[in-house]
């Protein structure tokens, strides 16, 4: 055991000495195997060479505090970069700078704290994993993948950036157990993206305005998984940009919580008037699956904006929904299972819209839900028109209230089915003057005031 100790310290007696160069190359040529232990400042420097391995061992620390004009690791394409202990950019530079097909795992600690300094940059078909315990902390983004495709992270550990988390191109697919905070889109990936969450996602809020725009996780469209946190504390949780496929859907499946000033938008290409931003719009269908234990909540803003295409939002028993949704235009469903918690008022809008209420919703008392334009309906399957207790209509609101308690406020729906019969408005309650008489009820009075005051 003591002669084990002794060899150690023998080993680690460079540490204390003024070293440069502890990686055992500098500048490699192509294919070479580059292991680094101790201190080494002066980094691992040929962008031209292919198929280098790196690996700085664990105690070593590698920076470019002797070259501050270098990445502190700087290669083409096919490298493999293992760290394990601490990389350190000390200028702008980034810590790891690569192309394509780069191999990187992190055991260790990548830093690189100037606001123009990346942790990890690379191109197409990066594969990056941080393990438990390993943290890249960056300046500005923790991992730049850029405009390049088919990349994957793994986070199991910690990333840190002054502005994206990870921004990835076309064709990502990103798994995260451990913490992404950043101060803009914690992530941003383009088309066709695959984000697996079971840990937390976080853009937190910062000094640079509130028009700047900070998502948990901007995509164009692909697929999103939660059982962990998706936090926005300036934004959308999730939003979806303009995308190339519009033919294709997105799907989103929470059982964890997306919360945000936003919950999941899409960019309508409009603002809240009405008027053109100049942005173009996002029409693919947008379909969101609320589970069990799965919390959506907006804090300021809408919980979901769907915009353009038919999008679906399925709330299943025990899942809660907070803040108003609007599935803009597109034959939407908007449907909840007994047990779906809805606390904010529904908009379908244009469109021939389904909201559907599978199961017996007892003592629920859930807002108002406007079928918009269009021929719209709404089922209730659990019920049969016997078990309505209360009928309402004033200013085309229809109020309803099954003898159960369940309660609910409804307007510009078309269809009523209650367990496989459909019913028209006037049909349910004869009673009561049908929209469209009402209307013509309500000018044909104003027409006659009218010609009253022309007299
Ligand atoms: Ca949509
Ligand atoms: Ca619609
Ligand atoms: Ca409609
Ligand atoms: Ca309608």
């Amino acid at each position: 055991m003591f002669r084990r100790i002794l060899l150690a310290s023998v080993a680690l007696a460079p540490l204390s000495a003024p070293a440069f160069a502890a990686c055992s190359d500098a500048k490699p040529a192509d294919g070479t195997v580059v292991i680094c232990t101790g201190t080494d400042t002066k980094g691992v420097k040929n962008k031209d060479a292919n198929g280098v391995s790196v690996t700085i061992a664990a105690g070593a620390s590698v920076s470019n505090a002797a070259k501050t004009d270098n990445h502190v690791i700087h290669l083409n394409d096919d490298a493999i970069i293992s760290v394990q202990g601490t990389l350190t950019s000390t200028s702008v530079k980034d810590a790891i700078n690569l192309v394509d097909n780069a191999r990187v795992t992190i055991d260790g600690t990548v830093s690189a704290p100037d606001p123009d300094s990346d942790g990890v940059q690379a191109e197409n078909g990066l594969s990056l994993t941080i393990l438990e315990g390993g943290t890249i902390s960056a300046g500005k983004k923790g991992v730049n993948g850029g405009d390049g495709n088919g990349s994957t992270v793994t986070n199991h550990g910690t990333i840190i950036a002054g502005t994206e988390g990870i921004e990835l191109g076309d064709d990502g697919s990103i798994l995260n157990t451990g913490t992404i905070t950043a101060k803009d889109d914690a992530i941003n990936a383009g088309e066709n993206a695959t984000i697996v969450n079971t840990g937390t996602i976080h853009s937190v809020q910062d000094d640079l305005g509130i028009d700047f725009v900070q998502d948990g996780i901007d995509i164009d469209s692909g697929r999103v998984v939660n059982s962990g946190l998706i936090q926005s504390d300036d934004d959308a949780a999730i939003d979806f940009d303009a995308t190339r496929a519009p033919e294709l859907a997105s799907v989103i499946t929470n059982s964890g919580r997306i919360l945000g000033a936003a919950g999941i938008i899409v960019e309508t290409g409009h603002n809240d008037d009405g008027s053109l931003n100049g942005e173009a719009a996002n029409t693919a269908a947008q379909r969101v699956y609320n589970l069990a234990g799965g919390r959506i909540e907006a804090t300021s803003g809408p919980a979901l904006k769907l915009g353009a295409g038919d999008d679906g939002y399925f709330g299943a028993a025990g899942s809660v929904l907070v803040g108003a949704a609007d599935l803009g235009q597109g034959d939407d469903l908007f449907a909840l299972e007994a047990g779906a918690m809805v606390s904010g008022d529904v908009r379908m809008g244009e469109g021939a819209d389904v909201l559907s209420f599978s199961g017996l919703f007892g003592g629920a008392g859930l807002g108002l839900f406007d079928g918009g334009l269009g021929t719209d309906v709404v089922s209730f399957a659990g019920y049969l028109r016997s078990d309505i207790s209360s009928l309402s209509w004033s200013d085309d609101i229809l109020g309803l209230t099954f003898a159960d308690g369940f309660a609910l406020s409804l307007t510009s729906f078309e269809t009523v089915t209650l367990g496989t019969r459909s019913y028209t408005l006037s049909e349910l309650m004869p009673a009561v003057p049908l929209p469209a008489p009402l209307l013509m009820l309500g000018s044909a009075l104003g027409g006659l005031a009218l010609l009253r005051r022309r007299r």
